[in-house]
């Protein structure tokens, strides 16, 4: 305990030192998580995290998520540097979606409009008209369905397909899946809901169209927070990555959150609806980076400024929609 409260100072001085400022995913870990507030960075999900990163004042950025964050933010901010305490954290989605597959997908259906989710690669995007993330996806997708726009959609096919039954448009979907949602089981939420019928059910849209149908709100991880702010509901069920619990028990002090049930995590895994690279940013690699990165570029995000260029229109149209 006493080394980590040394590294957090640490930490803390060396972003003053540095002049970056942290911007933190609701999914990785609370200490994290803490630290970025307490230093006047943010928490968020990925379309604030953007936003904040582009508003920031400070000269340097570093990005505690998967790497779509940090590309995004670097993007958006070709001057700053920006830095990730692993560079190695990516994500299924980004994975399963390799850039030379994904035009050969899109040169296949050349009338439609290409919208991709922001956990792609900066190849991807680049290849995009539009960037969304799951807080906008349906009213981006509900405006470009009511100007007769057809869609083709990447890479999440269970938010695709939710979409897709909200809006009604004609789209095309990419399959590729979030390792983490993808394990949410309808059976054994079921049970769980029976046991708890008080309960209001919170999932997040990349989660299988089954669990979706369960929900009291389907939402996105700011959209989900706020519902256990917000409501009357004493007790949640969440089916989201549970690095989002500890915001939730900030916002809603008192209530009862209890995890919807993976494949293992009913009783045998503790950490079954855990991002397994969300969970490699920590306290001595953020350290790590900030007292060595900006030197020997270690942990440096770098985006090739052709294809940045590129990339920019599709986010930059998102957040411009967003205003
Ligand atoms: O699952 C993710 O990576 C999410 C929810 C990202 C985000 O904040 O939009
Ligand atoms: Fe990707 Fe899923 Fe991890 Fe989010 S939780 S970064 S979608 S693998």
């Amino acid at each position: 305990a006493a080394e980590r409260a040394d590294l957090k100072k640490e930490i803390k001085a060396l972003l003053k030192a540095r002049d970056a400022v942290l911007v933190a995913h609701y999914y990785v870990d609370a200490e994290l998580q803490d630290l970025a507030e307490e230093t006047g960075g943010c928490v968020s999900d990925s379309l604030e995290m953007a936003r904040f990163g582009r508003e920031s004042t400070h000269k340097n950025l570093v990005v505690a998520g998967v790497r779509f964050m940090g590309e995004t933010s670097k993007i958006l901010n070709p001057e700053k540097r920006v830095f990730m305490p692993d560079l190695e954290a990516t994500c299924s989605l980004d994975l399963g979606c390799p850039a030379e597959e994904f035009a050969a997908f899109c040169d296949q259906h050349p009338d439609r409009t290409v919208v991709v989710y922001a956990n792609t690669s900066a190849a991807v995007k680049a290849r995009a008209d539009w960037m969304v993330t799951s807080s906008i996806a349906l009213d981006i997708v509900g405006h470009l369905h009511a100007r007769g726009e057809k869609i083709l959609w990447a890479p999440d096919r269970h938010l695709g397909q939710y979409i897709q039954r909200q809006t009604g448009a004609d789209m095309i979907l990419w399959q590729g899946s979030c390792l983490v949602h993808d394990e949410f089981k309808y059976e054994e939420l079921k049970l769980l809901k029976e046991k708890h019928p008080g309960a209001m059910v919170l999932v997040h849209p990349e989660s299988p169209a089954e669990v979706v149908a369960m929900a009291d709100v389907v939402g996105s991880t700011t959209q989900l927070i706020k519902a256990t702010q917000t409501s009357g509901v004493h007790e949640f069920i969440v089916a989201t990555d549970n690095g989002i619990l500890h915001k939730m028990r900030q916002a809603a002090p008192g209530k009862v959150l209890i995890e919807a049930p993976t494949a293992g995590n009913s009783a045998t895994c503790k950490s079954c609806a855990h991002c397994p690279w969300m969970a490699m940013n920590g306290l001595r690699n953020l350290r790590d980076v900030l007292r060595d990165g900006f030197d020997s570029g270690v942990g440096e995000v770098l985006v090739d400024a052709d294809l940045g260029r590129q990339a920019y229109r599709c986010i930059d149209r998102m957040l411009d929609f967003a205003k």
